[in-house]
């Protein structure tokens, strides 16, 4: 592997100039010098930034984007989108999937991507049978990612039920059913088959309360548990005020809360979404330690309301970002849509940062790329010895950040840019994006 000579890169202390990265056949950084002057190796010619990870996938709604904004229902909430999503599936096959999935993260490379957590929770045939490798769509998830060049972390999900308190589930939910051992037996070969690729990790989801029971979790938890203590969990929560009514009508709690109580959430889970919180669970996540993941155009897109951040980030609460429906594949207006929803709900300025001096793109981008890292269970986000050599040159050329000094390029970046800023895209050392372009392109 060539060493890179960055002019301008974002370390986890600051701008450092001519920064020396040294990346390993296995796409490891093992060395990372500011200040050199080095002669041979790869120029990145830019500010150069760790890639962004996306910690909320649901990559098959990618190719539904779009197609759910007109209905002559005038109930148009979440739950009539959700049949629209189901209706989608009905005749959605694996070669579609794959190829929806490489197309998708051929995107989000583009975007400034480089690492995804693929929430993967269609498992079945359109008429609900399993194929005989129940892995097989998880594997085309995975097929998908290899072929674009993105990190994946595959959270196979557990799903099994309609609604709390163990309902039957409907007939358009008959592609994600599963026992919690057939979960359980999905996880462990999975984790085993890929165990050697740094590409590629695994991990568990369960989908919601709405959609498994307390021994479920209990279950699935345990045994994930055994095979890998750090192995990420991932979780809808509290994301529509129905889902919270439903809960304490179920358990007299609220779905946060009834986590928090009943779990060992600790850093290894992410809670999705955690948009309906009380200021006590909005306490009580942040000192988990956990992720919350999330999503801010999709949940503006599906009228989910506004995530307490002042108050989560008072309490020290960890986030990232995903593009989760993928109405947007685009990381700036997801950091964005962050700040701005908080600016319109309070009528103020400057909102995400957890000390007065931080810079408000700075600090939205450096959270989403540790939290990211965190929910993803990989080493990446840092432009550091042990991490993944995962990185993204901007265009030093864009209008915007043209003549920048480095110390404002982040917040130009989330605020004012209004074209693509991203470049050229390296994952584990090598180029998937050069001037803007996939070099394996599958979007066309
Ligand atoms: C999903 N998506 O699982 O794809 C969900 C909708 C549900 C989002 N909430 C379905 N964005 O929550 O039951
Ligand atoms: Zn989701």
């Amino acid at each position: 592997m060539p060493d890179f000579l960055a002019k301008a890169a974002l370390m986890p202390q600051g701008w450092a100039e001519d920064v020396l990265i040294k990346v390993d056949e296995a796409g490891w950084i093992v060395d990372v010098r500011p200040e050199q002057s080095a002669t041979s190796g790869t120029i990145l010619d830019g500010p150069v930034l760790p890639g962004m990870p996306n910690l909320h996938s649901h990559a098959f709604q990618y190719a539904m984007a779009g197609l759910a904004e007109h209905s002559e229902d005038p109930a148009n909430s979440f739950w009539n989108w959700r049949k629209t999503m189901y209706g989608f599936l009905d005749t959605l096959g694996p070669e579609e999937l794959e190829r929806i999935a490489t197309c998708l993260y051929t995107v989000m490379l583009k975007a400034g991507y480089t690492q995804v957590a693929e929430f993967h929770y269609l498992h079945h045939r359109p008429d609900g049978s399993p194929h005989e490798d129940p892995a097989h769509l998880s594997r085309c998830m995975i097929r998908a990612a290899k072929a674009a060049g993105i990190g994946i972390t595959l959270l196979p999900v557990l799903y099994a039920h309609g609604g709390f308190g163990g309902q039957a589930p409907e007939s358009g939910q008959r592609r994600f059913i599963n026992t919690p051992e057939q979960i359980v037996d999905m996880v462990t070969t999975l984790d085993r088959d890929y165990k050697a690729d740094p590409q590629v990790r695994i991990g568990l989801a369960l989908h919601s309360l709405r959609a498994t029971t307390p021994e479920m979790i209990a279950e699935v938890v345990k045994a994930v548990r055994s095979i890998n203590p750090q192995m990420p969990i991932h979780i809808h929560a509290a994301e529509q005020i129905q889902e919270v009514e439903d809960c304490k009508a179920w358990s007299g709690q609220r779905p946060v809360e009834w986590l928090l109580e009943n779990n060992d959430v600790d850093p290894h889970w992410c809670l999705i979404h955690a948009t309906h919180m009380t200021e006590e669970e909005t306490r009580a996540l942040a000192l988990s330690g956990a992720v919350a993941g999330l999503c801010p155009t999709t949940e503006a897109n599906l009228g989910d309301g506004l995530f307490n951040l002042p108050s989560y980030l008072r309490h020290g609460g960890r986030f990232g970002i995903g593009s989760d429906s993928h109405i947007s594949v685009n990381m700036v207006e997801e950091l964005r849509w962050l700040e701005y929803g908080q600016r319109l709900n309070r009528r103020q300025r400057l909102i995400a940062r957890m000390g007065l001096e931080q810079h408000i793109g700075d600090f939205l981008y450096r959270a989403g790329l540790e939290g990211g890292a965190q929910a993803l269970g990989t080493k990446t986000g840092k432009i550091a010895a042990g991490h993944r050599a995962d990185f993204i040159v901007l265009d030093k050329e864009n209008p915007s950040i043209k003549g920048r000094s480095y110390d404002l390029v982040l917040d130009t970046m989330v605020f004012a840019t209004n074209s693509n800023p991203v470049r050229d895209v390296y994952v584990g050392g090598r180029a998937v994006v050069k001037n803007f372009e996939n070099l394996r392109d599958e979007s066309a």
